[in-house]
Formats: structure tokens, sequence, C-alpha cells
């Protein structure tokens, strides 16, 4: 926890904006900026000019360790960002938040806010960022416009009440796999990789994606820890201690992520989605067993050879995969049989993992991952268009929203294989335990990993990449977070 030196005075008034006087003095108390528009209405205000300049202007400047150097930013995500980790709503709220008083400063305009671009009702990037004339700062080269196909409304079923990443049924690890991964994936471009900021649609996504976490926490905050302010350590979780970090220099408190307002930030619009957009797009998409389809059907279960079960450290096992799964334009099934010790040793993981006592056997395996190893890219593949949704066991047939929350582990795709190699390794792994603790079998024979392909509108031919091993790994991580919250104390809002 930082310790902010905060005389008495302030302490009483213990206000939010009395927190922002003292941490970051950078903030513009008392200032008077609006809330953060959609796009469309964004483009007819007086601040469009301002922003149009400023990406400009920041776009123009070499200078990598200025804050008003668009490659600044670049780094900054490159070098800090967390995906598929902890912390990954709170480190973009923060990241957007240092971007937008930098554009300020750049535009000289403090009454500029970052817009942001809501696909659940315009699921065409603007036309502003697709006019490819030489002078629009707005523009690059991307694969596709059209995300429609990334669109997921179950991160806000009303099941979802927990928030950050371990816990079961989590809002972050639901709305990272959809629709934010797909919708960097459906772009392509840069957008399928960590140096994704480069596109300026990147800012515009992320508000969305920040605007639609602060739409799912309202009105009480759901089960987001709670955090009273810095100065009231007994009532505030240890998950908001420490720093968030965008250079050497740069770092924000994570506590100050915890609502918008905390850091001046408002949204036109704080509605959640409840449905999806029609598709009336000028290139109608061809859907190649979509999520959106009433009925999902299993993919084809692809011929490949098995990798046994062994020792991957001290605390991982496999209990067996299969090897070289080559993915193209089409839907696969890879099916792993496990032999009867392997599969015993999976039941007994999830009775270990279901079990009400807050600590395991010591060194009994708790949780089961699907790890998808040494995955390549091909060049093609690494260019985006499409991606392919995970799913565990699923029935050869089944309604497909119901396999949303039944049988989804999570999204592949580029962005996601360069995301694992900038956190130092082309391995993903795919927490398992939630759902197969929730299938109502004891019977894991046979494990089948379907990977089901979503096309945008340009989506590429033939080979995209090539996962090494697809295994099934037993561990004595915790399956999921079991220790107790911090209590929200009866008076607190999230206000
Ligand atoms: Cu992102």
């Amino acid at each position: 926890m930082d310790s902010p030196k905060i005389g008495r005075r302030n302490f009483i008034k213990g206000s939010a904006s009395a927190i922002a006087l003292i941490s970051l003095p950078n903030i513009a108390v008392g200032q008077t900026a609006g809330p953060r528009l959609e796009w469309q209405q964004f483009k007819t205000t007086p601040q469009y000019a301002s922003y149009f300049n400023a990406i400009g202007s920041m776009r123009a400047n070499t200078e990598a360790t200025s804050r008003s150097s668009w490659q600044f930013w670049i780094n900054a995500h490159v070098n800090f960002c967390p995906h598929d980790i902890a912390y990954f709503l709170a480190w973009h709220r923060g990241y957007l938040y240092y971007f937008e008083q930098t554009l300020r400063t750049v535009s000289g305009d403090s009454s500029l806010t970052l817009p942001y671009w809501d696909y659940y009702t315009y699921p065409t990037i603007p036309s502003e960022f697709t006019d490819p004339a030489s002078n629009n700062p707005l523009y690059v080269t991307r694969n596709g416009t059209n995300v429609y196909n990334a669109l997921d409304l179950s991160p806000f079923a009303p099941t979802v009440l927990n928030f950050q990443r371990g816990t079961t049924n989590a809002f972050e690890t639901k709305i990272e796999s959809a629709p934010h991964n797909p919708v960097h994936n459906l772009i392509g471009g840069v957008m399928a990789t960590m140096q994704s900021p480069l596109d300026p649609i990147f800012f515009l996504h992320h508000g969305n994606i920040d605007r639609l976490m602060h739409a799912w926490a309202l009105p009480d905050g759901k089960r987001i820890p709670y955090t009273a302010n810095p100065y009231s350590p007994s009532t505030s979780s240890p998950y908001w201690a420490g720093n968030l970090t965008y250079a050497a220099d740069l770092m924000l408190p994570r506590y100050r992520t915890y609502h918008p307002a905390w850091i001046s930030v408002s949204y036109a619009n704080n509605n959640k989605p409840t449905s999806l957009p029609p598709q009336t797009q000028a290139n109608p998409i061809k859907l190649v067993q979509a999520q959106m389809a009433p009925i999902l059907n299993r993919p084809p279960v692809g011929e490949f050879a098995p990798a046994p079960g062994r020792a991957i450290a001290a605390n991982r096992r496999s209990l067996g995969g299969v090897r070289n799964v080559g993915l193209a334009d089409n839907s696969v099934s890879a099916r792993i049989s496990l032999p009867a010790p392997a599969s015993r040793a999976l039941q007994d993981t999830l009775s270990v993992a279901s079990s009400t006592a807050r600590q395991a056997p010591a060194g009994a395996p708790q949780s089961v991952k699907i790890v998808l190893d040494n995955i390549v890219v091909t060049g093609v593949g690494g260019r985006g268009g499409y991606f392919y949704n995970i799913y565990l066991n699923l029935p050869e047939s089944a309604d497909s929203t119901s396999s949303r929350q039944q049988y989804f582990l999570g999204t592949l795709g580029p962005f996601e294989v360069s995301g694992a190699a900038h956190h130092g390794s082309a391995t993903l792994e795919f927490p398992a335990t939630e759902i197969l603790a929730n299938m109502q079998t004891t019977d894991f024979r046979q494990i089948t990993v379907s990977l089901v392909r979503v096309n945008g509108e340009n989506p590429p031919k033939g080979q995209t990449m090539r996962i090494g091993e697809i295994r099934v790994e037993i561990s004595t991580d915790e399956p999921w977070d079991r220790s107790a919250p911090t209590p929200r104390p009866a008076s607190a809002c999230y206000c």
C-alpha cells in the first residue's frame, strides 16, 4: 500500500476528490471535462478536432521516451500490459487514464475526453478510421473492420457476479476471452499483436471494455474486492495494494482503478448490452459455426498422435495429450484418451477442488488445466481475421448459448499467442477445473478439446497455426481463490 502523506483534515474528508488531490499531483482537480462519449457522438463535438490533431502530432513525434509520442504508449503496452493474468482490467483502466491526460496536454484542450467505440451498437469500425488518405492519422492497415462475430453477451449473464481472474465465474476472465480478444483478432494487422496500440482504434476498443466493466459493476459493485480508500486498510482488500506500472517513472496506485470516478472518468452510457446488433453490414459475414448460431455442432475429431502423460514440473503433471494439431480454415476436435489411472487422478483432483475445506491435503493436486503448448503461428495466420472458440467435452450437438456457459474454455487467435509469447512462452493455459467439476459426470476417460473456427470479413485460407501439444494437466495450484473476501461494510457504496 502506498502511504500518501496527508493531513488530518484531508483524512477526515476521506472523499474521492481529497484522495485525487494528494496522491496524483498531475490530476487537474475540479476539472470539468465531460463524460467519455461514443464515437458517433464524439465526432460531432468540438473535441473531435483536438483529438484528431493530438493523434496526428503524437504519431509524428519520434521521441519514444516522451509521453507525447505514440511509441511511448506502444512501449508501455509491450513492456507492462498484463494479458491473461491478474489486473488485466485495472491496468488498462489506468493506461487509458494516462493516455487521456496526454491527449489533453498535447492538444492543449483540457475538456478533451477519450472516445469509445460501442461495437454492440455499431459493429463496424467508424469510417474515420478506415479512410486511407495519407494525412489521416487514424488509419492503419487492418485485416477487417467488422467485429460482429467477436460479440458475446455471456460476460453480462446474471450469474457472473465475481470480478477478478482466479475467482469462479469471473467477469474479468470472461470479457477478456470475448469480446476483448476476438476484437483484436478480427481486426488483425497490428491489433493481433502486443503492438496493438499502434492502431488508434485500440484506445476506442479499450475505452469500450472499460465502460463495459463499469456498466457490469453497477449498481452495487458486484463482488469487486472492496476498497474504501488507502487510508483505511482494515476495510480494504489486499487485492488493491500496490501499484500498476506503465513506465519506470509512471505508476498508478491500484486502488485508484476501483471506480472510474476515482480517476475523474465517467461515461455517457452506463448500460450493459442486452442484445446483439442487427447484421446489416455492407459485407455480411459468413458464419462458420459462429458462437451466435443457435446450434453448435461438435467439430469432427481429427487424427492426432497421442502424447504420453509425464511430470511437467515438481507440482504439475500431464495426464496425457495429443501432438501436432494443425489448425486451418476449418474447425476440429482433438480427443485425448486417458488411461484408467490418469482418469482416476483427474477425478481425485476434482473432488479435492470441490471439497469445502479451505486447504487441500499437502501435495494433493487440486486444479486442472488444458494446456496448448508450443504454438507456432504461420505468416498468414499472424495477420488475423479469424479466431477459434475452444470448448471442452462439447456434446455432439448443443444449444450454442448454454454451450457458452457450460463448455467454453476461451479463445485462440494470433493475439492470444502474441500475448503468451510476450509473457515468455508460446504456451496458453486454460483453467478447466470449474467446467469439469460442473459436468455431472465422473467418467473422464476421454477429454475432447474442440477448436471452433470463427471468421471475420477477410479470413485467411489454409494453415494458420500449429499446436505442438494439447494436454490435460493437474497441479497443486489453487483451482480458484479460496481466501475469504474482504467484507464490504454495510454502509459502503460503489460510488
Ligand atoms: Cu486489448
